[in-house]
């Protein structure tokens, strides 16, 4: 594929089991050029989330991509982190190994204003995997990032499911008030919420099939995955954990395997119940200026198929 055609974007995460996931399709995918990866508070805390990004890079094989850690706390909130979810470490499962490269100098909220005012206006996409706190003090920090930034396809949300309370998602609620600068900043933004993402279940056979590609890095998934699954299903009774993160991913890969609706959408900073619910309106059909978009299910067999695809061109360190 030539370069040209290759999708830029920016990953910014808190590994976390999926985030994991999704640094691996990024990396493995010849859709992708994978130009940074920043980290922020959300499944644990920053230290521990930076440690796990650097681990999963030795995994995988990254050794030419910037990581830089970010946000060690939310905008206004207080930190609330998932190990209810992603364990003590936020990677609990797999022996994690010793990181093989160090942390660039900068900010993560720096590296991705360097990173999108360095390239070509209109083709750097923002792929947040955790709570938005970094990209919008990136956008308040460097407001020209706004208009240069192809478009913000972050992991998040629901239309019509909840997570971490009734009807707010757990990288929402942790961080409203940057959900909120976020989703109203003027950049188009997709929504690859829970209502697509509660689709992509790493069934059995799901498992099984990533067992056989054999190498380090599915070896590596399939321990993640038996810790997620089991604490998908203690708290929340799933019988197969949901693979959130990586759905955003492929998105930017192919929009047709997580199509998304255009939708107003707004973030409840403020109430009772509710306190960061995607307020997402489909009463009518979205004004031609909406710039905000929801992905409302998902063609679960092209997606594994994609993270298949990944896995086995990422070369086996052991192999
Ligand atoms: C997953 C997460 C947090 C809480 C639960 N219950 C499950 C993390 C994932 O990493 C994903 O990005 C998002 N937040 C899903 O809510
Ligand atoms: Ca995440």
């Amino acid at each position: 594929m030539s370069d040209r055609a290759r999708e830029k974007i920016i990953l910014d995460c808190d590994p976390g089991h999926d985030d994991a996931v999704a640094i691996l399709l990024a990396h493995g995918s010849p859709q992708i050029e994978l130009l940074a990866v920043t980290t922020v508070v959300g499944n644990q805390t920053l230290a521990k989330v930076t440690r796990n990004a650097l681990s999963i890079a030795r995994v995988a094989g990254i050794s030419d991509v910037p990581f830089a850690a970010g946000a060690d706390r939310p905008l206004v909130r207080e930190v609330e982190i998932a190990p209810s979810i992603h364990g003590d470490t936020g990677l609990d499962g797999p022996d994690l190994p010793e990181p093989a490269i160090t942390l660039d100098d900068r900010h993560a909220v720096d590296l991705i204003i360097d990173t999108v005012m360095e390239h070509e206006s209109g083709t750097v996409t923002l792929v947040p995997t955790g709570g938005l706190t970094n990209i919008a003090l990136a956008a308040r920090k460097e407001p020209r990032i706004i208009e240069r930034v192809k478009k913000v396809v972050l992991m998040g949300g629901g239309v019509h499911e909840g997570n971490w309370s009734p009807v707010a998602e757990f990288n929402i609620v942790i961080d409203p008030e940057a959900a909120h600068i976020v989703f109203s900043a003027g950049w188009p933004v997709v929504m690859v919420g829970l209502d697509a993402t509660h689709q992509a279940l790493a069934t059995p056979e799901v498992a099984q099939t990533i067992a056989e590609i054999d190498t380090a890095p599915a070896r590596f998934v399939c321990e993640l995955l038996v810790f997620f699954g089991q604490t998908y299903s203690d708290a929340q009774g799933f019988d197969s954990p949901p693979v959130h993160d990586p759905c955003a991913v492929a998105h930017v890969i192919d929009p047709s395997v997580v199509p998304a609706t255009p939708m107003p959408i707004q973030i409840e900073t403020s109430g009772m119940h509710t306190l960061g619910m995607t307020v997402a309106d489909l009463r009518a059909p979205a004004p031609v200026d909406c710039l905000t978009s929801a992905a409302l299910s998902i063609d679960k067999d092209r997606f594994w198929a994609l993270i298949y695809d990944a896995l086995e061109r990422i070369s086996d360190p052991e192999g």
